[in-house]
């Protein structure tokens, strides 16, 4: 592997202390305490992970002068700071990324060597935090990055799960999963605060009283109370002195042991409570883009949502402000409706504990939240029987009824008589089974709603949340997502980033409208030769990578075809392998046609109940397997399924993609980020007009941009009409899915792949078949403009120099300026003078 960022310069000494200079002598010193203070090794017995472990304190030293010195600044200036509130932070390895950051990448790799040690393999040890499933956690983790880079106070607030994201492995064709243990051999770049822990109350149930001035009360007697410690990440700025916090929430029990139980005798039962507290941040759920209406999912995101509104009041208490200002101190943002429960916990903190009149409470409220929609799919909004949620939550039902009925009295004049709308509208839905639904109580508190690509936020006005646009126009708005520059080009794709900032500076990791600049080198044919042979030793890494993997030789002369994502039929990987499938069909019937080498590679993980995308999955290692030991293809068309897609595996395949597949039905994917970062390192896209889809072809330009599909009216109309899958049927498309029944993939078995097939042919509400010729012509005209060599490196370099809009700098910029109002305040290191005791 290539080194990120040789070019870069690094900052100027900040810090001359022994301990942590950045310099490299002091460097070495500093890993070689920590092998011995920190792991208690010497080189005789330390394993990789040994040094990966001391390694990682040695950074974490350099880190925690930022932090502190920012954490000073902050409470100095009482700063206004915004709460991201996300029951997801998908992070990905922290090492790699934190080095870049602080720009001493290069002389750490070199200490190490110094030392005789492997430092790609060091890097490798880490074990990846994959506390989120897939594009929400993921961006969440780009806007952390983001408001660190750009001095805006924030912290992070979400659940630090034991067991993050299960680690996929492929038996025999199937996903099978296994429990992410990443904090086996501990995590160096956590903090444990104690003295910060609060206490969350869970079931049970509510009851009248008066207090000391005779007024009636409601007082919730919960039926158990969990603890929530809260672990601090710092989250550093990019070459600046910011270092902001990821505070994780882990429950605990109030008491680890009930002592009066155990001396009874009664061992399991003093355990009991210890070990129910402690499931509910046990373990991440495993689903994208689909509820899971289960008891533990609802106190899991009431457990952070409560520990992190407590520890808001408690900053409050240290800055000495009054709750009155909570809003002016805090914008929080809600990252979907996961967190959407703290409109009613404010509610209940200010007017139960606080003893805030209602008016003056909900005027806190709604001056506080944000809400952020990440979906537009119903299966995935999530509403909770009411039983369920009384059950949880008893006083927080009698909140949102109260929230309920002064929202409705307001609805009730503006839209007089009309009573489908107030049913319509209302937080509780009333047809057959009751639900309180979290996406309205999102939006009734909040005073800004919005989508996350132009077209899902006008779709979210026409459809999803068209009452609620009707009744707040002004509420809404468009902020389309990005990601972010340093990881996504900086850490993964060294020599690519090397080869920018030789051409146009250094500064566009920072500013990343500044790859415009790259425009005129597309004209340049020793510069285009320069970025194809930059392409072509990232496809030599991965293909090195596969064949460790997958024990598959791909060629890197091959066109490189990838979709990686979470398996969904709306993605429609289906539609990709049913073309594969194509294609073979192709090359059997005619050996000698012309054919353009093709690598198709897959990786993404099926939520484990999804029984479709598990087969989807199956039938892409079948056809990968036939393909490969088909000699009469061989050379020309292979199919590769990455197992376990994740961060890091991620970080190697994005640089050495050349086609990036986007192809989910129009209006079904929200905004999609792994397009950003295809486009980004230079791949071309293959996709619909979905999504962020369309603003990536609107930046690139259309004659740099693969389009093929129906739009989302178009899929709208199709659908409204009654739209029936055979009468898109093509001779091709007969011959595939024949060969998939005929059980040629499934070594004879004619079941096997039915589910799949007999979907496709009767239902399938994805409209796979309605697009699978414009797709097939299309792949067409890719096969043929690869073929242009210069041609195509001209379009991948005007990819990437017209990738600026998709920094996630440029999105928290929007979110400040729009929603937040959160100025930035740069951090001025503290010396060893100002932290003296
Ligand atoms: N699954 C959207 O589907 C979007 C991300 C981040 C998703 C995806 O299109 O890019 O959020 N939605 O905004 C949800 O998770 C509900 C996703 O990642």
């Amino acid at each position: 592997m290539a080194t990120p960022m040789k070019s870069m310069e690094t900052p100027t000494e900040l810090y001359d202390d022994e301990r942590t200079a950045l310099t490299k002598e002091a460097f070495k010193r500093a890993f070689l305490d920590n092998l011995l203070y920190v792991q208690g090794k010497f080189p005789a017995l330390a394993s990789q992970n040994d040094y990966y472990q001391a390694l990682a304190y040695a950074v974490r030293d350099r880190l925690l002068q930022r932090w502190i010195s920012t954490a000073a600044a902050y409470t100095k200036q009482g700063s206004r700071t915004v709460a991201y509130f996300s029951a997801e932070f998908l992070m990905g390895p922290h090492l790699g990324n934190n080095l870049i950051n602080l720009g001493i990448y290069e002389q750490v790799r070199e200490a190490i060597s110094e030392l005789g040690l492997d430092f790609d393999t060091l890097l490798r040890q880490e074990d990846e935090p994959g506390l989120g499933n897939g594009g929400l956690g993921r961006l969440a983790a780009c806007f952390i990055d983001s408001m660190a880079t750009l001095e805006i106070p924030s912290l992070g607030y979400g659940i630090r799960y034991e067991f993050g994201i299960f680690h996929q492995e492929i038996v025999d064709g199937w996903q099978t999963e296994r429990t992410d243990k990443w904090l086996r051999f501990g995590n160096p770049w956590e903090i444990l605060r104690p003295e910060w822990a609060v206490e969350v109350k869970l079931g049970g149930h509510t009851e009248q009283y008066r207090d000391e001035q005779e007024r009636l009360r409601i007082r919730w007697v919960p039926g158990k109370v969990v603890v929530g410690v809260p672990y601090d990440t710092p989250i550093l700025g990019f070459r600046n002195n910011t270092a902001n916090t990821l505070r994780l929430w882990k429950a605990e029990a109030p008491e680890s042991f009930d002592f009066s139980t155990f001396n009874r005798g009664d061992y399991g039962g003093a355990v009991r409570q210890k070990v129910w507290s402690e499931t509910l941040s046990k373990v991440l759920y495993p689903n994208d883009e689909q509820i899971q209406g289960k008891t533990l999912r609802l106190e899991q995101q009431y457990f952070f949502v409560s520990a992190s509104l407590q520890d808001m009041m408690r900053i409050m208490r240290v800055q000495k402000l009054p709750l009155e200002r909570f809003h002016e101190k805090f914008a929080v943002q809600l990252n979907d409706t996961h967190p959407a429960i703290a409109v009613a916990e404010l509610m209940r903190l200010l007017v139960d504990d606080h003893v805030m009149p209602w008016e003056q409470a909900w005027d806190i409220t709604c001056k506080t939240f944000a809400y952020t929609n990440h979906t537009l799919l119903p299966e995935a909004l999530e509403c909770w029987p009411l039983e369920l949620f009384k059950s949880v939550l008893p006083r927080h039902l009698d909140l949102i009824y109260e929230i309920n009925v002064r929202f409705l009295d307001e609805v009730r004049i503006r839209f007089y008589g009309d009573e489908a709308r107030l049913a319509r509208l209302s937080l509780i839905d009333e047809h057959g089974e009751r639900y309180v639904r979290m996406a309205h109580l999102a939006c009734v508190g909040s005073h800004t709603i919005n989508g996350v690509a132009e077209l899902h936020s006008e779709l979210l006005k026409q459809d999803v949340l068209r009452d609620f646009y009707e009744l707040w126009p002004h509420k809404f708005g468009n902020k389309t997502n990005g990601v972010t520059p340093r990881r996504w080009m900086a850490l993964s794709n060294p020599r690519l980033s090397d080869l920018i900032s030789e051409a146009i500076g250094d500064s566009w990791l920072k500013n990343l409208d500044e790859l415009q600049k790259l425009e005129p080198f597309a004209q340049d044919a020793a510069f285009r030769q320069r970025w194809r042979e930059i392409k072509l030793a990232n496809k030599v890494d991965f293909a090195a990578f596969v064949k460790e993997r997958n024990g598959i030789n791909i060629d890197p002369a091959s066109l490189f075809d990838v979709q990686v994502k979470r398996i969904h039929e709306y993605k429609r990987q289906h539609l990709n392998i049913l073309h594969v499938i194509a294609l073979y069909h192709r090359l059997r019937s005619d050996p000698n046609a012309d054919f353009q080498p093709r690598t198709f590679i897959f990786g993404g993980k099926a939520a484990p109940a999804y029984h479709m995308a598990k087969l989807i999955i199956k039938l892409i290692n079948s056809v990968a397997d036939v393909v490969d030991r088909d000699p009469a293809v061989k050379d020309r068309l292979k199919v590769v399924f990455l197992q376990n897609f994740n961060v890091s595996n991620g970080q190697r395949v994005y640089p050495a993609a050349e086609l990036s597949e986007q192809i989910s039905t129009a209006g079904k994917e929200a905004s999609g980020t792994g397009n950003m970062k295809f486009s980004m390192n230079g791949a071309l896209t293959i996709g619909t007009m979905d999504g962020a889809n369309i603003e990536i072809r609107q930046e690139v330009g259309a004659e740099n941009f693969f389009l093929f599909g129906l739009t989302a009216e178009q899929v709208a109309q199709t659908k409204g009409r009654g739209y029936r899958p055979l009468e898109h049927m093509t001779a091709e498309l007969q011959e595939v899915i024949s060969l998939i029944n005929s059980g040629f993939f499934s070594r004879g078995d004619v079941q096997m792949f039915r589910a799949l097939t007999d979907g496709l042919l009767w239902h399938d509400p994805y409209l796979v078949f309605a697009d699978f010729e414009s797709y097939s012509e299309c792949q067409l005209q890719v096969s043929q403009a690869y073929r242009d060599v210069d041609h195509w490196t001209r379009m991948s370099i005007l990819n990437s120099a017209r990738s600026g809009k998709f920094s996630s700098d440029r999105t928290i910029r929007e979110y400040c300026a729009d929603i937040w109002r959160a100025p930035s305040v740069p951090v001025r290191l503290l010396s060893q003078e100002d932290v003296k005791v």
